[in-house]
């Protein structure tokens, strides 16, 4: 029977190397219903990789004076290292650098293109550089970026646009009918409240004013601005729009597209409006899951305040962090991280809960039976509550993980570890031990013990990517098929006559109140860190500023204009001790008027008659009341002395100074 595929993707990170565990959420999500659905026979496909263009990593790579695909190739090893670190088991990296993606999103855009779905006209907004974003005049906070509250640009350039409009009764009727696409369904209302009903404009989709980007293949000198490139990535992936498109015609639409919430938007209207232009299926459903949290505040490298993944995993282990990650994070909700709890988690399910129970039972059959598992004998009643638990298991996380609900399904097998633990308190197999007949009622018992074990070490192979295998080899189960999620829907596989690894514990224990004080340390030296980096780069700010000004091109001088003029009337300014107004021929007809800060140094009566020069298409500004329309020349030194410029000789009112 040919394998039922299921298709998952991560959205494509930004080359930032701004990586914490937050960043992490994601693709260890994704990670645990790949593992999940590839145990359950499923042919997997789980896409990750790079959203590589877009002027702000060009200008990252700028500043760190680098050639832009270079400085990415090295963020993007980072990125990679990391998934590897946490076991990521992705199918596809795809960078929106690769040649394929670049072509199919060329041929995409034509396609639209001549569909009459892109069109050409102006676009106008306010740009934020650091978000890429454009904002309309009344989405700005205080005239800044409602995002990040930074300056923005007014910023007039001719674009493609993308019809989105033309989608609006479509995107309402998936978002309305498909309960299924959108979820969490708390999500649904959002975007029909306050994108999709409010009306979809449609949506710019080229930039001419960088160049770090896929062109547009009938008019170069635009780059396709990135939703059309980055969300292309889904299907381009699979081949879509190039020679081979038989993994497109394997997989899509994709089962899953998971996602934090900010991006859900670009994902449950523009994607799948998209699509419809392309005349394709559309994925199946859209997930926008909540936000880690760090101490509850937003982690930002910029901050300090962040969790590092290499760190973590490096002091307590891949797997620990992993369950942390599918544990402790309500799905589709923020979820909050602080060490305390980490490290408590550790402790107490870890390695009190699963390290203790594995190592206990192992130790009693190494002492009661030469580490030998014994086959079971004489059953009691007490054994059928853990029995049935253990039966139950499987369907159980199967349902959770079928809704997506992770946490609950770690709950469900922690549930029946405690529940095995239990169990040997209940059994007291130290005192089975004593007698002849206890030692017939104790090969049932531990037998059961290591068979819960081997279960529990099966279902959580796709969670935990190290513990499950520590734990067969502790068993000594090397037989594929006992690893397999066949062996575990029905308890009493034949693991009797397996002889037992005690080894070493699957978890130390961690001495909490020590490791929050390194942890501690360790934030705090990351704060110096990003206050000593956000200094430098400032000082670097301030020093490009000034080789700003230092260097301007001869276009910039060009758009200053200076003329000789001769000062014909001056007076001073009532009640302003600096100001004089002047009266100043510029060959113009009638002289301008000019307020300038000299009267400390000038009478009215020494500037009539002379020759001054005058910036004569300055903006004209009001100074008490006068309009001023231009500046005259001065030059100062520090000892407080002014001069003004003048013409070495007479010469004409109106010359031009070049
Ligand atoms: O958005 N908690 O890329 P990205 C949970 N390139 N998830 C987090 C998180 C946190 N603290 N921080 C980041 C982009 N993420 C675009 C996508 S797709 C066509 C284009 C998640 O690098 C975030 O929500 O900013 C997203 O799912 C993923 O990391 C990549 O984010």
């Amino acid at each position: 029977m040919e394998k039922k595929k299921f298709y998952i993707t991560t959205p494509i990170y930004y080359p930032s190397g701004k990586w914490h565990i937050g960043t992490c959420y994601t693709t260890i999500i994704c990670d645990a219903l790949a593992r999940y659905k590839r145990m359950q026979g499923y042919d997997v496909f789980y896409l990750t990789g790079t959203d590589e263009h877009g002027q702000k990593i060009q200008k990252v790579a700028a500043a760190a004076n680098t050639e832009v695909k270079t400085y990415i190739d090295g963020v993007v090893g980072e990125l990679k290292k990391l998934w590897k670190l946490l076991d990521i088991s992705y199918d596809k990296f795809i960078r929106t650098t690769d040649e394929e993606h670049m072509q199919a999103v060329q041929k995409i855009f034509t396609k639209l293109y001549e569909k009459g779905d892109i069109y050409k006209s102006q676009y106008e907004g306010w740009y934020c550089t650091p978000c890429e974003a454009f904002w309309t005049k009344t989405q700005l906070v205080d005239g800044k970026c409602p995002d990040c509250g930074r300056p923005v640009e007014l910023m007039k350039e001719e674009s493609y646009f993308f019809r989105l409009s033309k989608y609006q009764d479509r995107i309402q009727k998936l978002i309305e009918e498909d309960k299924e696409f959108l979820q969490p369904t708390t999500r649904q209302n959002e975007m029909l409240n306050n994108f999709i009903k409010p009306g979809l404009q449609d949506l710019c989709v080229s930039r001419t004013s960088f160049d770090w980007g896929i062109k547009v293949p009938f008019d170069p000198k635009h780059v396709i601005y990135v939703w059309i490139d980055a969300l292309t990535n889904y299907i381009t992936a699979l081949g879509y729009g190039s020679d081979d498109d038989s993994k497109f015609k394997r997989y899509w639409p994709a089962d899953i597209h998971m996602m934090g919430k900010e991006i859900i938007r670009f994902h449950s209207i523009i994607w799948p409006a998209i699509l419809m232009a392309l005349d394709l299926p559309l994925p199946k459903k859209v997930y926008g899951h909540g936000w880690l949290m760090f101490n509850n505040d937003k982690m930002s490298k910029s901050k300090g305040n962040i969790v590092d993944p290499f760190i973590l995993c490096e002091r307590y282990g891949v797997d620990a962090l992993r369950y942390y990650m599918l544990r402790e994070v309500p799905f589709g909700q923020d979820g909050n991280f602080t060490n305390e709890i980490f490290l408590k988690r550790r402790n107490s399910d870890l390695a009190n809960d699963l390290g203790n129970l594995v190592s206990r039972v192992t130790a009693m059959v190494a002492q009661y039976f030469d580490g030998v598992i014994p086959a079971p004998d004489k059953k009691e009643a007490v054994d059928d509550e853990l029995i049935a638990m253990a039966n139950a298991m499987y369907a159980s996380v199967t349902e959770s993980m079928d809704k997506m609900y992770v946490p609950e399904a770690l709950d469900t097998i922690f549930k029946v570890i405690q529940r095995a633990n239990k169990y040997i308190d209940e059994c007291t197999p130290w005192i089975l031990a004593k007698s002849e007949e206890g030692r017939v009622r104790l090969k049932t018992v531990l037998y059961n013990l290591c068979e819960v074990i081997r279960m529990a070490a099966v279902i959580l192979q796709p969670f935990l990517t190290e513990t499950p295998e520590k734990i067969f080899k502790k068993l000594g189960v090397s037989e594929e098929e006992l690893k397999d999620f066949k062996s575990i829907e029905k308890f009493g596989a034949k693991i009797d006559g397996h002889k037992v690894d005690k080894g070493e514990q699957l978890f130390e224990r961690i001495d909490i109140q020590k490791e929050l004080k390194v942890m501690d340390d360790i934030l705090e030296e990351q704060k110096k860190q990003a206050q000593q980096a956000q200094k430098k780069a400032q000082e670097k700010e301030e020093k490009t500023n000034v080789a700003d000004i230092n260097e301007i091109t001869i276009d910039d001088f060009a758009r200053i204009q200076l003329k000789v003029g001769k000062v014909v009337e001056c007076q001073k300014v009532e009640k302003a001790d600096k100001l004089l107004c002047s009266k100043i021929d510029l060959g113009e007809g009638a002289p301008r008027t000019i307020v300038s800060g000299i009267a400390k140094y000038y009478t009215p009566e020494e500037m009539v008659g002379k020759q001054v020069i005058v910036v004569t298409n300055l903006k004209p500004v009001k100074l008490r009341g006068i309009e001023s329309q231009g500046m005259v020349l001065c030059a100062s030194d520090e000892n407080g002395n002014l001069a003004l410029v003048t013409p070495e000789k007479d010469i004409t009112a109106g010359s031009e100074v070049r």
